[in-house]
């Protein structure tokens, strides 16, 4: 592996400190903002010493591969015990470094182009970091850039280099704030903006600063811990009206993926801080936002390797870590577009629900007694508005509805900001991979069930810079608008 390919994380000192049960009442059991947990921000630790080469994990996006599909799970009942943790002395780390990699847009209406694609995969010369039916965007290594390109050449492929330097790209993405806008920050009293890509720390603390000064209408829960120990987070917004609908939101599954939590913070921003000038449609829904699902991972991606996708639980007596959370969710799970192996960027885990983290998403949504209308996920990058299924080539019975509702959200998007969206069952538009969210959210009776792939279409791909921020956020609450007043057109549901 070379030595530009490789970090050392090295965590000095472990306490480990008791883990706490969760005896707070069920979220809709309370009146609104009153009488949940006590909230503190804590900066929370990377706890695990590991050697890190990105492209040894591969993405698989399609299924050309057979053995792909069809693995056994190599590994069941295999998991290492959470560790009850943490706290830091001191940690030494440094990132990984994309010098010299690139990134190459491959049309795939050549016959050839994606076995071509999967060989050179699995020879760890490229990853896969998205694509659909006519295009995969590739990353080339780049000690493997001449001989990819030579093996294209020969087999007639195109591509198109679209990122000449990965790392330069890293390094321009998230610049820090001017001295102004710290200085507002500073009496705002929370950290947050949408200026900037922000730690964990301070999207929980914005949450907190929330419940706090609007206690009437938003409450924060902590619904579980993640691998690593840190809170996940829930915030409702509610006026507490009886007829409300619910409506669930989520951000953050995959770690690199920085525009979701910044685009899910952003809506919470809106709603609550202007609630009482909301339309009826925004207020007569009780909404529940996850801006993070999977915090180590995320913050994970802030300070090793800006391209993790996965959680960062370990395996047993196995190198690689970390599992894909959007295929750990239990339908159909196991499925197609999943993999048995550890080390790829879409491993399974062990078993469903093998992970905290997808397993306090799915735990609150069963308990809860909100009984929930729409399951919105945000993820990036495409432009896409998916609806179920996402396991395999079909549609659920009520497609028509979800189609029509993703249909006019989309256009919404679109006359506010420009951006075109494609709207369709996941599987047929992007590719089938089973143990999604979205599909386990629709299994539940969740009828508008919704993964929002945000932008961009592959320029900046991940790697958003900061100033599309609030371009992206915006068209996109322009959909969530739209949805409410769909929801409460329909009494049906
Ligand atoms: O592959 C995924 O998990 C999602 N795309 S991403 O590039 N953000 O990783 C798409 C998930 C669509 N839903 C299902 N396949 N269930
Ligand atoms: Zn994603």
């Amino acid at each position: 592996m070379p030595v530009a390919m490789k970090v050392w994380v090295s965590t000095l000192v472990f306490l480990v400190v008791g883990s706490e049960a969760l005896t707070v009442p069920l979220i809709n059991d309370l009146e609104p903002g009153k009488g949940w947990p006590q909230r503190n921000s804590v900066k929370q630790p990377n706890t695990h010493s590991e050697e890190v080469d990105p492209f040894v994990s591969t993405t698989e996006f399609t299924t050309e591969d057979p053995s792909f599909n069809n693995e056994e799970a190599t590994v069941t009942n295999n998991v290492a015990a959470p560790p009850k943790i943490i706290a830091r002395a001191e940690e030494i780390e440094s990132k990984v470094d994309y010098s010299g990699t690139q990134l190459w847009k491959v049309p795939t209406d050549k016959n050839n182009a994606r076995v071509v694609i999967g060989r050179l995969r699995r020879r760890n010369l490229i990853s896969t970091w998205s694509g659909n039916q006519t295009y995969i965007d590739i990353l080339v290594k780049p000690n493997a850039i001449e001989n990819v390109t030579r093996i294209f050449k020969r087999e007639s492929i195109d591509f198109n280099i679209v990122i000449e330097d990965l790392q330069k790209r890293i390094n321009e993405e998230n610049p820090p704030l001017d001295e102004n806008e710290v200085e507002l920050q500073d009496r705002r009293g929370h950290r947050m903006t949408w200026k900037q890509y922000h730690r964990l720390e301070d999207i929980h603390g914005f949450l907190d600063y929330l419940a706090k000064t609007y206690p009437a209408i938003v409450s924060v829960k902590t619904i579980g811990k993640s691998y690593e120990g840190r809170d996940i987070k829930i915030l409702r917004i509610s006026d507490g009206k009886a007829t409300n609908k619910a409506v669930f939101i989520d951000g953050g599954i995959h770690a690199r993926e920085w525009i979701s939590p910044a685009t899910v913070t952003f809506f919470i921003n809106q709603i609550a801080e202007n609630f009482d000038e909301e339309s009826d449609d925004v207020k007569n829904i009780d909404w529940y936002f996850l801006p993070v699902v999977n915090p180590d991972g995320y913050e994970f991606t802030h300070t090793s390797d800006r391209l993790w996708r996965k959680n960062r639980k370990p395996l047993l007596g196995r190198q690689c870590i970390g599992t894909d959370l959007n295929r750990n969710f239990g339908y159909r799970w196991g499925g197609r577009g999943s993999s048995s192996n550890p080390c790829s960027d879409i491993y399974r885990g062990s078993r469903m629900f093998s992970e905290p983290e997808s397993k306090a998403v799915a735990d609150f949504i069963k308990t809860t007694s909100a009984n929930f209308t729409a399951y919105i996920t945000y993820h990036s990058y495409g432009q896409y508005l998916l609806y179920p299924w996402g396991y395999e080539n079909a549609v659920p019975p009520d497609y028509i509805d979800l189609d029509e509702v993703g249909k006019s959200m989309a256009e919404a998007i679109r006359s506010a900001g420009g951006s075109q969206y494609t709207v369709g069952a996941s599987s047929k538009v992007l590719y089938p991979a089973a143990g999604g969210s979205d599909d386990w959210a629709k299994s539940q009776g969740i009828k508008y069930s919704f993964t929002i792939e945000l932008s961009d279409t592959g320029h900046y791909g991940f790697i958003l810079p900061t100033s599309f921020i609030e371009s992206v956020a915006k068209e996109s609450f322009a959909g969530l608008r739209v949805l409410s007043r769909q929801l409460n057109k329909n009494l049906i549901n």
